[in-house]
């Protein structure tokens, strides 16, 4: 299951945003929308198939109008174009991850005209990861992406600008406007693989937001976060440890205690005993607190999001 929280309807209190896997095997993935008081206020079924790994979500306001748009990565039944399909052997009836925006509109939600496809070059088949935030400080939202966990897709991340100035229908991704291939170092072997999560805040204070990205879950990550400041002078990537153990950290980013500058918050990714810790740092990387996110060792790790759902 995976989690985001925004205000979808313009009332100054957050709606949950839940991505459920597929029912079963032949049933699509569903995202939900939830009242803060648990109640289902609209669902739609997705294209996505995967039942492992849930859709990813990222809710912002891409076009002002103080409604919080709804951003899904999910993995598709659209084949790859043959050229990538013959150099990498791809998964027979699998499709290629792809990015789509919902609008949450008179109680339902509606697809808008955005649907992309962020790495068709890469071996890249389950759900791209997704984050909005604004990189360059214009006032708008950029699109921030990073390959989700297949075996063989690089930690690359890459910026694409949002075109919302027509109806919603019309909605259309705008050019990529930046990419970067970082590195997260092995804990062994010398390929980490598997993507990379992704966030986006403003971690120090500028009026940009940085991108946090937490490595991906496999076998050989290490537990690091990498802060990318894509507007900066100098210094472009900041690398912290965030848990020894490796393993993957699922990463999100707010400003907790309004101060004005975003923390960070790092989850554990699944590990063999079911770690469950949250940690939270400041831009830094110097930690603020930790604890225990429940009392059952879960598999699947610790998916974390930040909101206000109000009292
Ligand atoms: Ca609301
Ligand atoms: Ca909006
Ligand atoms: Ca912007
Ligand atoms: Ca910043």
């Amino acid at each position: 299951m995976s989690l985001a929280s925004g205000d979808l309807d313009g009332d100054g209190l957050d709606e949950l945003v839940v991505g459920t896997p597929q029912g079963g095997i032949f049933s699509p993935a569903k995202i939900k929308v939830l009242g803060r008081d648990g109640k289902l206020l609209a669902e739609a079924a997705t294209e996505h198939r995967g039942w492992l790994h849930p859709p990813s979500l990222a809710v912002g306001d891409l076009d002002g109008d103080w409604k919080e748009e709804i951003i899904v990565g999910l993995s598709s039944r659209e084949e790859p174009k043959e050229e990538a399909q013959e150099e990498q052997c791809w998964p027979p009836g699998v499709g290629q991850g792809v990015v789509k925006v919902y609008k949450f509109l008179g109680g339902r939600l509606v697809e808008t005209g955005l649907r992309f496809v962020p790495f068709p070059e890469q071996w890249a088949w389950r759900a791209p990861n997704v984050a909005v935030g604004d990189i360059n400080g214009d006032g708008r939202l950029e699109l921030i992406t990073a390959p989700g966990p297949t075996p063989m897709a690089p930690a690359l991340v890459r910026i694409f600008g949002i075109e919302t100035q027509e109806e919603p229908s019309e909605w259309e991704v705008g050019p990529l406007t930046a990419e970067w291939e970082v590195k997260f170092s092995p804990s062994h072997g010398a390929w980490v693989g598997y993507g990379a999560n992704v966030s986006a805040a403003d971690v120090d204070c500028d009026g940009r937001d940085e991108i946090i990205l937490g490595a991906p879950p496999s076998p050989r990550a290490k537990g690091e976060v990498v802060v990318l400041r894509p507007e900066a002078q100098q210094e472009e990537e900041q690398v912290f440890l965030a848990f020894s153990q490796g393993r993957g950290v699922y990463v999100a980013g707010k400003d907790l205690d309004a101060d004005g500058c975003a923390e960070m918050v790092a989850g554990q990714g699944p590990g063999p005993k079911g770690e469950t810790m949250v940690r939270i740092f400041r831009g830094d990387g110097s930690l603020v607190r930790e604890f225990q996110a429940g009392c059952q060792p879960a598999q699947l790790g610790v998916r974390v999001g930040v909101g206000a759902m109000g009292d």
